[in-house]
C-alpha cells in the first residue's frame, strides 16, 4: 500500500534523539548549576550506580581505570545517554510518544538518583525533571523537521508552507524511483536537499545549544569555587604544640617518597564524584547517640579550642603490596577525645560511626578514640596549609594505626557514639571488615622499575610502616639469599612510616630483591600473601632488576 506510513530512515531519527538528549543533559546540568550542584543528573546518576555496584564491579573498574575510574563512569553514562537518545528518536519516529516516554523515564531515574543523594533536598528532582522535559520538547521539534523525503506523502501534501509552493521544478533525478509519485515526488530533489541541511542545522544547533549549557553549568558551579577562595584567604591559628621532624628522618634519595609527603602527591581516596564543597562558616559537627550530652562544634568553637600539630602516616586498605596509597602528613589539630569526653559516652559504648557530608561513614572503635596515647585528630591543618578540598576541607578525621576507610573520615559532619553491633559503616556494608587496623609492610622504591642498574654498589632503598605499633627493623633479601639488615632513618615516630636503605655489591645477572619489617613488637612480616579485601593485603614487595 503506498504510503499511509513511509518506512522512515533510521539515521536521522537516532541524530535527532541523540541531538535531543544532549539538549536535555545540558539543560538539566544548567539547572542543576544554578538550584543545587549537588543535584547534577549526571553525578547523581554516577554516583547512584557507584553505591549500588557491587564490589566486584567496583574492583574491576579500579584494576581498568585506576584513579580514572570516576572519568571512566562520567564517560560511560555519556554514552549510555547517547545510546539511549538514539533510541528514542528512532522509536519516536516509529510511534510518536515512545521516544518522549524513554526520555520521560530516564528524568524519573535521573530526579531517584539525585533524591537518593546524601544531603539531598526536594529540589533536588527539578534538574532532572527540566533536563527531561527538554529533551522531549526538543525530539517532538526535530522530528518535524526530518527531511521531506523520509515523510510519509500525505503528510507532505498536507503541510502548508513555502517548502510545498517550490513543487513547480520538473523531477530531474533518476536515483529515487521508490518516489516517484505525486506532486511532492516531484518536487524532491530541491525540497529535500533543502529540508536536509535545515535538519542538519536543527539538530546540531540543538545538540550545540546542550553543549554550551553543559559548559555553562561548571562555570556557574562557581559557587563551589568559592569554597576555595574562603580556603585561600584563611588563616589557621598558630599551633599550640608543634611537631618536629628530625633531619635524619629524610634520607634524601632521589626515586624515595619524600618522608612529609607534599599534599599535591597525596593520594586520594572517595566514594563521591564531584568533591564535596563546605564553607567553614556553615560547618557544624554534631557528637551525639549513647552519649549523656550532645555536644555541637562550630568552625569558630573548633578553632578556638588548643590545637597541636602530629605527624601521622595515612594508608588504604586497597593499597596493594608495594603500592603507593600511602602518605605521611603534619597534621594540625585537636585530639577527638577531648570532645568524646564532653559528651561523655556511655559505658556499654564501642563505636564511633563518624559520617560526611557526602554519605561516607566509618566505624572506629571508641577505646582507640578515647585513648590518651594517641593522636586521633579533627584535623583542619595539613603541611602548614588548611587541609586541601580534596582532603576534606574544612574538617577531617586522622587517626594513627588504622585504615583510612575506618577513621579518616573527610568533611565530617558527625560522630555517633554507638556499637559495632548496632551499626555497619559505608565499606563494612560492601564486604570489607567492620574494624581496620593497619598491617605491618614494607615497600622498595630504589632502584625504580625500569631503572638501569649497573653492577657494583647499588643503593636499594623504600619506607616501612606500621603505624602507632611502629618499625623496629628491616631487612632484604637478595635472590634467596640469607635476610641482610637495612638501616634505617630515625623514625618520626610509631605513627609513621620509616625511611630504609641498604647498599647491595650488585653483580651483572637477573637478580630479584626482596624486603621485610620487623615490628617493635617483634612481628615478622609474613611473606604469605593476602588480597587486599576484606582487611589489608599482605606479603613481601619484590623487585627483579637486569644488572649490566
Ligand atoms: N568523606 C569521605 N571520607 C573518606 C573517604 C571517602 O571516600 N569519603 N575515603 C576514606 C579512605 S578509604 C581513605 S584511605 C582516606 C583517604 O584520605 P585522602 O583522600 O585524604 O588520602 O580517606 C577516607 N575518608
Ligand atoms: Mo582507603
Amino acid at each position: 500500500m503506498p504510503t499511509e506510513r513511509a518506512p522512515v530512515g533510521r539515521l536521522r531519527p537516532a541524530l535527532a534523539g541523540v541531538a535531543a538528549a544532549t539538549f536535555g543533559a545540558g539543560a538539566g546540568e544548567l539547572a542543576a548549576a544554578i538550584i543545587s550542584a549537588t543535584a547534577s543528573p549526571f553525578t547523581s546518576i554516577g554516583g547512584l550506580l557507584i553505591d549500588v555496584a557491587p564490589p566486584w564491579a567496583k574492583d574491576a573498574a579500579i584494576a581498568l581505570f585506576g584513579t580514572a575510574d570516576k572519568l571512566a563512569l562520567l564517560i560511560g553514562v555519556g554514552v549510555v545517554l547517547v545510546i539511549v537518545g538514539a533510541l528514542a528518536g528512532i522509536l519516536e519516529a516509529r510511534h510518536p510518544r515512545w521516544g518522549r516516554g524513554l526520555f520521560a523515564f530516564l528524568g524519573v531515574f535521573g530526579a531517584l538518583a539525585a533524591a537518593t543523594r546524601a544531603n539531598a533536598s526536594v529540589l533536588a528532582i527539578l534538574p532532572a525533571a527540566i533536563g527531561a522535559v527538554a529533551a522531549m520538547g526538543a525530539l517532538s521539534m526535530l522530528l518535524v523537521r526530518l527531511p521531506a523525503e523520509r515523510v510519509a506523502v500525505p503528510e507532505r501534501v498536507a503541510a502548508p508552507g513555502p517548502a510545498t509552493g517550490a513543487a513547480a521544478a520538473p523531477d530531474t533525478s533518476p536515483a529515487r524511483p521508490a518516489e516517484a509519485s505525486g506532486a511532492a515526488a516531484a518536487a524532491a530533489p530541491n525540497v529535500a536537499d533543502l529540508d536536509r541541511r535545515r535538519f542538519l542545522v536543527w539538530a546540531g544547533g540543538t545538540a550545540a545549544v546542550g553543549v554550551l549549557a553543559a559548559i555553562a553549568s561548571t562555570a556557574l558551579s562557581a559557587g563551589s569555587r568559592a569554597v576555595s577562595t574562603v580556603r585561600e584567604a584563611l588563616k589557621l591559628p598558630a599551633p599550640a604544640t608543634r611537631a618536629s621532624v628530625p633531619a635524619s628522618a629524610e634520607l634524601g634519595i632521589d626515586g624515595l617518597a619524600p618522608v612529609i609527603t607534599p599534599n599535591g602527591e597525596f593520594y586520594r581516596i572517595d566514594t563521591a564524584l564531584n568533591v564535596p564543597q563546605v564553607d567553614p562558616a556553615d560547618w557544624r559537627l554534631r557528637i551525639h547517640g549513647m552519649v549523656d550530652r550532645e555536644v555541637e562544634l562550630t568552625w569558630d568553637d573548633l578553632l578556638a579550642l588548643p590545637l597541636g600539630e602530629s605527624v601521622t602516616t595515612l594508608a588504604c586498605v586497597s593499597n596493594e603490596v608495594g603500592g603507593n596509597l600511602i602518605g605521611t602528613a603534619v597534621w594540625l589539630g585537636h585530639p577527638i577525645r577531648e570532645l568524646l569526653a564532653h559528651a561523655s559516652p556511655s559505658a556499654d559504648a564501642d563505636m564511633v560511626l563518624s559520617r560526611s557530608i557526602d554519605g561516607f561513614t566509618a566505624s572506629t572503635p571508641l577505646d582507640v578514640l578515647t585513648d590518651p596515647d594517641r593522636e586521633a585528630i579533627l584535623a583542619v591543618g595539613m603541611n602548614g596549609t588548611p587541609l586541601p578540598v580534596e582532603h576534606g576541607f574544612p574538617v577531617r578525621m586522622v587517626v594513627p594505626g588504622l585504615y583510612g576507610y575506618v577513621s579518616a573520615t573527610k568533611w565530617v559532619t558527625e560522630l555517633e557514639v554507638t556499637r559495632f553491633d548496632l551499626d555497619r559503616a559505608y565499606w563494612s556494608d560492601r564486604g570489607w571488615s567492620e574494624r581496620g587496623p593497619i598491617k605491618l609492610s614494607s615497600r622498595i622504591d630504589v632502584p625504580r622499575v625500569g631503572q638501569q642498574v649497573s653492577a657494583g654498589a647499588v643503593v636499594v632503598a623504600g619506607v616501612a610502616w606500621q603505624q602507632h605499633t611502629g618499625v623496629a627493623a628491616v631487612e632484604v633479601q637478595v635472590d634467596d639469599g640469607a635476610w641482610q639488615p637495612a638501616t634505617l632513618a630515625t623514625a618520626i615516630s610509631a605513627d609513621t612510616w620509616v625511611q630504609w636503605r641498604y647498599e647491595w655489591d650488585a653483580a651483572p645477572g637477573r637478580h630479584t630483591i626482596r624486603v621485610r619489617a620487623i615490628s617493635a613488637d617483634g612481628e615478622v612480616q609474613t611473606a604469605d600473601r593476602a588480597p587486599v579485601a576484606p582487611d589489608g593485603a599482605t606479603g613481601l614487595h619484590e623487585r627483579t632488576f637486569d644488572v649490566a
